[in-house]
């Protein structure tokens, strides 16, 4: 199942009751987040917002379409976020379709899924260019772009999908990088070192070279979602987007600069990052629940901006847990399980806690079949994509449940002897890390929270979990009515 584009997936919510009309004025300047932010703290993430009237501006704001696990599995076509790692792991199962990656992969669903093919096209005209501002006509300020918190640096664009292209061989990034307005033809480009779009440029400027860059707002939800998704470098996530939503995504060409963006969305703003400039950009306030400081970052010239005759402009807040991209990160988390499968087998499932936003924790349950086997996981993962950034890792036995944190805490503790079970390794660490005493470079620490076995220097007896015999609980489940309990 696959949306056109945005005010799609708003219609359905709003038919399925998930989504508030707010018509009453709201100022961009702060009111929207506190508001959301009270929202997406209600149990289970809240409803999706439609702000209908922003003060002084035209175009409508929605802000926590993806904030419930429902709605997240809606956004992606499904009901439920494990389908979708079902249909990898079916289609990494079926015979002799062992891919050597997840390139190899997606580069074979087309032939098991049913449509002719899920890499994008080109059509000639779209809805994204209804309208066609130019030069001295395109200009941000009629965008209701929000200011987050009491001391971040200006209003951001919370929403948007940045593309470039790779100098060299033209393939395709789209990545969610905050956008800074600093007026209504300049931004930040807060793409951070470790990622694609930050590579495309530094790659542009070495050569002398600006480079061209359209931010995308809008679109089929899953497109948003896979411009947050942690893919491999090689992917373009527009190819991800038409795995996922089953269909090709459609693409037109912009109007100034050479790239193409999707022909359903809501708004385009197309532009340059010249090479060689910089300007402070931040604080902001950030998923961490900290200010990210300022910092010096390459800035974006608005060439053009096209749009839907009718856009709606989309949004999130980011801030102190649980907020609306808590649940983008379980998306990733059940998605990518079966990925991370197929290179460490022995993982049998993990859970990012929200709290931990997505960098800080994974708790991981492996089937351990050799001594020292939770050290080889914690370094794998590592090692694996931006799972680099954890700063701590967990490995419990097969019989925790890790997404119950309790019995994660409880095992945990139990099991671990402190020195014994804690190990440091350096390594590149989230550029929003504040604690770290170098930017982006620092420790990680891992606990080994199973069973210590004897070839791992453990020469007591290792006591049994408590667990009541089955027969005596079913004669308690038998006797239970007439406890009056
Ligand atoms: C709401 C939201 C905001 C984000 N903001 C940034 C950002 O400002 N800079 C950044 O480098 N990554 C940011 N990210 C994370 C990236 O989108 C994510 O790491 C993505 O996988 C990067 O794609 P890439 O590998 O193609 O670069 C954000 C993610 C979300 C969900
Ligand atoms: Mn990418």
């Amino acid at each position: 199942m696959s949306y056109q584009h945005l005010q799609s997936f708003i219609d359905r919510l709003d038919r399925a009751g998930e989504l508030v009309h707010i018509r009453r004025p709201v100022s961009a300047h702060l009111e929207i987040s506190a508001i959301s932010d009270r929202v997406m703290k209600q149990p289970g993430g809240g409803s999706a917002l439609l702000f209908h009237n922003v003060t002084g501006y035209d175009v409508p704001l929605a802000i926590n379409l993806f904030g419930s696990r429902k709605r997240m599995a809606w956004a992606l076509g499904v009901d439920e976020l494990d389908e979708i790692g079902r249909d990898i792991k079916s289609l990494i199962k079926l015979p002799g379709n062992m891919p050597r990656s997840f390139g190899e992969m997606l580069s074979m669903a087309p032939h098991l899924l049913p449509l002719a093919s899920i890499g994008p096209k080109t059509v000639s005209k779209g809805m994204s260019q209804e309208v066609v501002k130019i030069g001295k006509d395109a200009n941000l300020d009629f965008l209701p772009i929000i200011t987050c918190w009491p001391d971040d640096g200006g209003p951001y664009i919370t929403l948007p999908l940045v593309f470039t292209k790779e100098a060299a061989t033209g393939k395709r990034n789209v990545g969610m990088y905050r956008i800074q307005k600093f007026d209504g033809q300049t931004t930040g480009m807060h793409w951070q070192r470790h990622k694609v779009g930050s590579r495309h440029f530094a790659e542009y400027e070495a050569a002398g070279r600006d480079i061209p860059v359209a931010v995308v707002l809008g679109g089929d939800p899953a497109l948003i979602y896979a411009a947050t998704a942690p893919l491999p470098d090689e992917i373009d996530e527009l190819v991800f987007a038409g795995f996922l939503r089953k269909k090709a995504v459609e693409l037109v060409k912009c109007k100034t600069i050479d790239l193409e963006v999707p022909a359903d969305a809501e708004i385009v703003i197309e532009g340059i990052v010249p090479a060689g400039e910089r300007r402070r950009e931040g604080p902001f306030g950030d998923h961490t629940g900290y200010y990210s400081l300022s910092d010096d970052y390459p800035v974006f010239h608005v060439t053009a901006i096209t749009h839907r005759a009718k856009p709606v402009f989309p949004a999130t807040i980011v801030g102190p847990p649980p907020m609306e991209d808590g649940w983008l990160g379980k998306a990733t988390e059940r998605i990518f399980l079966p990925l991370v499968q197929m290179v460490l087998p022995e993982v049998l499932d993990y859970n990012l806690p929200i709290e931990g936003v997505f960098h800080n924790m994974a708790i991981v349950k492996i089937r351990k079949r050799y001594p020292g086997h939770a050290y080889k996981t914690m370094h794998a993962l590592w090692g694996l994509g931006q799972m680099m950034f954890t700063k701590c890792i967990i490995v419990v036995d097969e019989d925790v449940d890790v997404q119950n944190p309790g019995e994660v805490v409880w095992r945990t503790l139990a099991n671990i002897d402190p020195q014994r079970d804690i190990t440091f390794a350096k390594g590149p660490v989230d550029v929003l890390d504040h604690a770290c005493p170098y930017p982006a470079f620092g420790t990680k620490m891992g606990i080994d929270a199973t069973r210590k076995w004897p070839e791992e220097g453990y020469d007591r007896e290792w006591p049994a979990v408590l667990k009541m015999s089955d027969d005596v609980k079913s004669r308690v489940d038998n006797m239970w009515k007439d406890l009056g309990l």
